[in-house]
C-alpha cells in the first residue's frame, strides 16, 4: 500500500452528494495529436461534478470522441454516467467507498466512466481531510516529474523544433510516437540531433509479431522504454520481444485490470506498467496496480490521456507517489490547450516538475464553471 493508509477505507465520512452535474466538453488542442491509431485536433471528455453541502468533488472520463484508445468514447461514457452512475449516486448519496460499492449497478467494463465517479469521491474525501491528493495517497512530496509526449509528425524539422523547445522549457524527457515506417530511421535522426536526451517511444499497438526482428533494433538508441508496440491483448508477443531486447517494454493499452498486470508479470511481457487511472477504473484501482508493481518489482510510469486540468490534477496527485521515478506524461496546460478549464493552469516548475497548488486540498485547482459551460456540447444535472 502506498504510504500507510488503506486507500479504500480512507474514502469515508463523505458529505452527502445532493446533485451530480455532467459536462461533455470539447476543447481545441494546441497541436493536433497523431498516434498510430489516428489524429485528434480536439479533445473531448466527460466531466463530473459531485455537489455536496461541504463543496464539490470533480472527476473526468478522458475518453476522446472515438473508441480508439479503448472501447470507450464520449458517447459511451455519457451513456454510462448519465443513465446509470449519476442517478445512482444521487439516490444512494454514499458516505464511504463501501457504500458506493454496494449501490453501484453491475456494469462490465467502461472503466473511464466509472473512474470519473471514483475521482470525484476521492477529491471529496481528500478535501474533507484538508489534504492535497498526493498527501492523501501517502506521498511524501506533492510534485510529479514531467515529460512530454509528441505525436507523429510528417515534417522532421517540425519535430526537431518541438523537441528542442520542450527541452528549453525544462521537460525532463521526450516521448515520441512511432508506427511502422516511422521508427528506426526516425530514431537514428533524432539520436544524431539529440544524443544525450532522455528518450522513450510509444507504438500504441501499431505493430504485430512479424515486426519482432525490426523492433530488436530498438536497443541501439538507448531508450528509457518502448511502450505498447503490439495490440492490447498480445501479451505473448510482448513477452517474446522483451526476451530479445534490453530496452524495457512498458504496457499501456494492455493493462485494463489488476489481473492484466498480474498476467504481464507472470509472462514477463514488460518491465514497466503505464498506470493511467481512468483506464483502470479510477484512482483506487490505480493504487492497487501501483502496490502490485511495488511488491513484484515492476517499475511504474504515469501516462496521460490529454486530460483537461481536472483529470491532470488527479494524475499529478497519483504521480507524486515515490515509485513514479520516470517523468510521466504530465505537461503544462498550455502544451495541450489554448485555455485550460482550471485555475491556476498547470505550469512547469524550475526543475521540470508539475505540482498541485499548495495550501489547498483535493485536486487543488479550481474548475472554472464559466469556461466549462462555454466548452460544453451538452450538460445535465441529476438531483
Ligand atoms: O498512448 O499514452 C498514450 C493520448 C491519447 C491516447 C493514448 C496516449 C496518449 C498520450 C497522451 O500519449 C500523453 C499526454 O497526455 O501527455
Ligand atoms: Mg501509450
Amino acid at each position: 500500500m502506498p504510504g500507510n493508509r488503506d486507500h479504500r477505507s480512507s474514502i469515508s465520512r463523505l458529505p452527502p452528494v445532493e446533485r451530480v452535474e455532467l459536462f461533455h466538453v470539447r476543447l481545441p488542442l494546441q497541436h493536433p495529436f497523431r498516434t498510430s491509431f489516428g489524429m485528434e485536433s480536439h479533445r473531448e471528455s466527460v466531466l463530473i461534478r459531485l455537489r455536496t453541502p461541504d463543496g464539490d468533488g470533480w472527476g473526468e472520463a478522458p475518453v476522446g470522441q472515438y473508441p480508439r484508445y479503448t472501447h470507450e468514447s464520449t458517447e459511451t461514457a455519457w451513456y454510462i454516467l448519465n443513465d446509470f452512475l449519476a442517478p445512482t449516486l444521487v439516490e444512494c448519496a454514499p458516505r464511504s467507498y463501501e457504500e458506493w460499492h454496494d449501490c453501484i449497478p453491475f456494469i462490465r467494463g467502461h472503466h473511464m466512466a466509472r473512474g470519473a465517479v471514483l475521482m470525484g469521491l476521492v477529491d471529496l474525501a481528500a478535501k474533507q481531510r484538508g489534504e492535497l491528493l498526493g498527501t492523501f495517497y501517502g506521498a511524501p512530496r506533492n510534485e510529479a516529474y514531467a515529460g512530454i509526449s509528441i505525436g507523429l509528425k510528417e515534417d522532421r524539422d517540425d519535430l526537431f523544433d518541438r523537441i528542442q523547445s520542450a527541452l528549453e522549457l525544462g521537460y525532463l524527457r521526450i516521448k515520441l510516437k512511432i508506427e511502422p515506417g516511422s521508427d528506426i530511421d526516425l530514431l537514428r535522426e533524432v539520436r544524431e540531433a539529440f544524443p544525450e536526451i532522455d528518450l522513450m517511444v510509444d507504438g500504441n499497438g501499431g505493430y504485430d509479431q512479424t515486426d519482432i526482428s525490426l523492433l530488436q533494433q530498438i536497443d541501439s538508441f538507448d531508450l528509457l522504454m518502448l511502450e505498447q508496440p503490439f495490440g492490447p491483448r498480445d501479451f505473448t508477443a510482448h513477452a517474446a520481444l522483451q526476451e530479445k531486447i534490453e530496452t524495457p517494454i512498458c504496457l499501456d493499452e494492455s493493462i485494463e485490470t489488476f489481473q492484466d498486470a498480474q498476467l504481464a508479470r507472470q509472462l514477463n511481457s514488460c518491465r514497466i506498467i503505464n498506470i493511467k487511472s481512468p483506464r483502470l477504473g479510477g484512482p483506487l484501482h490505480a493504487l492497487d496496480v501501483y502496490k502490485f508493481c511495488e511488491e513484484s518489482g515492476l517499475d511504474v510510469f504515469c501516462g496521460g490521456l490529454l486530460e483537461t486540468g481536472i483529470g491532470r490534477a488527479h494524475n499529478v496527485g497519483l504521480a507524486s507517489l515515490p515509485r513514479f521515478q520516470l517523468p510521466g506524461d504530465l505537461s503544462e496546460s498550455q502544451r495541450y490547450f489554448p485555455e485550460d478549464l482550471v485555475e491556476p493552469e498547470f505550469e512547469l516548475t524550475e526543475h521540470g516538475s508539475i505540482k498541485l497548488p499548495e495550501g489547498r486540498s483535493g485536486i487543488g485547482v479550481k474548475p472554472v464553471l464559466k469556461r466549462i459551460r462555454e466548452q460544453s456540447k451538452r450538460s445535465r444535472t441529476h438531483k
